[in-house]
């Protein structure tokens, strides 16, 4: 290809890149509005179909009583919260709301478990849940905490089609959210993750009294990666009381909806998830983040612990936005 012909590295179906710097995403950050959003919409249409939303439903199979401080998590051990701790589920509870996700029109099934990272045995139990969940014909994503090389090849021998595992801030803010395991250790699970040849699922949340220099250094960070994540959800704190975070103030939802659309425009083949955060969040500013690039939605209930709006009021939403569900990639 000569240089001519080379596309440009701003048009919207340009490839990736991942060699972002600072710089460029905040420059990005700082664009008028008006503008920030024709770009990451310009991207959205080169890469997919503006209507199409991926759907996942989120279960928590082990909830509770975890050892890491994230400052942000109703799940930690560290902080009194109305979270209680419970054992792992058993097999046939998990399937039984696989099928009823699946029943509903989730195509991807995530199961989050409350640990810093899962001893062998446990990995044992949800292979189990992981291959009785691909059996029911659905995507299965999973997210232990920290994984080793050799548990990262279990879950794909298993079938694990994603597993989440998020960067969650900059690297600087990083260490005022989490003491108990360092930036390295995120980045290295990802790096076993992706040698085991499972989709990654990485994101962060914005919202945590961080500021918009740090949501740039997230977003430059997951930009970067040798290759960006297939799916990168986006989280607005919930603010949960009893964590260390809950007192903190709400960040405007049109900086959330730009940071979704820097997501857009930097990893323009990922699938980026409007993800937790929804309830407490108008309709317009859901469809904004729409227009911006977001093409994922977390549906049904609950999150992990936390509420995300019912089903009924979703699809009214998707319908009005004349928004369908996307089919798996
Ligand atoms: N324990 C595992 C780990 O941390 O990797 C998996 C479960 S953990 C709950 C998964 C992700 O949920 C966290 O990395 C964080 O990004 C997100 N999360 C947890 N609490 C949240 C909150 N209150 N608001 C928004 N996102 C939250
Ligand atoms: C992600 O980025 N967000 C989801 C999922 N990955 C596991 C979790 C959101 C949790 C919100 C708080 C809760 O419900 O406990
Ligand atoms: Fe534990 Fe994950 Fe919550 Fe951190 S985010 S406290 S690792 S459940």
């Amino acid at each position: 290809m000569s240089i001519a012909e080379a596309p440009h590295p701003a048009a919207p179906d340009a490839p990736p890149r991942h060699d972002w710097t600072r710089e460029e995403v905040r420059a990005l950050f700082d664009l008028p509005f008006p503008e920030l959003m024709f770009r990451a919409q310009s991207v959205h249409r080169a890469h997919f179909a503006p209507g199409e939303v991926q759907i996942s439903t989120l279960l928590s199979i082990k909830t509770g009583g975890c050892p890491e401080d994230c400052a942000y998590c109703p799940q930690s051990a560290a902080y009194d919260t109305s979270v209680r701790a419970d054992k792992l589920m058993p097999l046939d509870a998990v399937l039984a709301e696989a099928r009823a996700a699946r029943d509903a029109g989730a195509s991807r099934f995530c199961m989050g478990a409350a640990w810093r990272s899962p001893k062998d045995r446990e990995l044992e139990q949800v292979c189990a849940m992981v291959e009785g969940v691909k059996a029911l014909g659905l995507e299965t994503c999973a997210t232990l905490g920290m994984l080793t090389a050799a548990q990262a090849r279990r879950l794909k021998a298993v079938g694990l089609d994603y597993y989440n595992h998020n960067l969650d801030s900059s690297p600087e803010y990083y260490e005022k959210i989490i003491t108990t395991r360092t930036y390295q250790d995120r980045l290295e699970t990802l790096a076993h993750v992706r040698a085991a040849g499972i989709h990654v699922c990485c994101g962060g949340i914005v919202g945590m009294g961080e500021t918009r220099e740090d949501r740039v250094g997230m977003i430059a960070t997951l930009a970067s990666l040798p290759a960006h994540p297939e799916s990168v959800p986006i989280n607005m704190l919930v603010r949960v009381a009893g964590t260390p975070l809950a007192e903190k103030p709400r960040l405007d939802p049109i900086e959330f909806v730009r940071t979704i659309a820097v997501a857009r425009i930097t990893m323009p083949r990922s699938v980026v998830r409007l993800s937790a955060g929804r309830e407490d969040m108008s309709e317009e500013t859901q469809a904004l983040c729409f227009l911006a690039g977001a093409n994922s939605i977390f549906y049904g209930p609950k999150l992990l612990t936390t509420p995300n709006p019912e089903r009924s009021r979703d699809a009214a939403l998707m319908d009005r936005l004349d928004l369908s569900p996307m089919a798996p990639i």
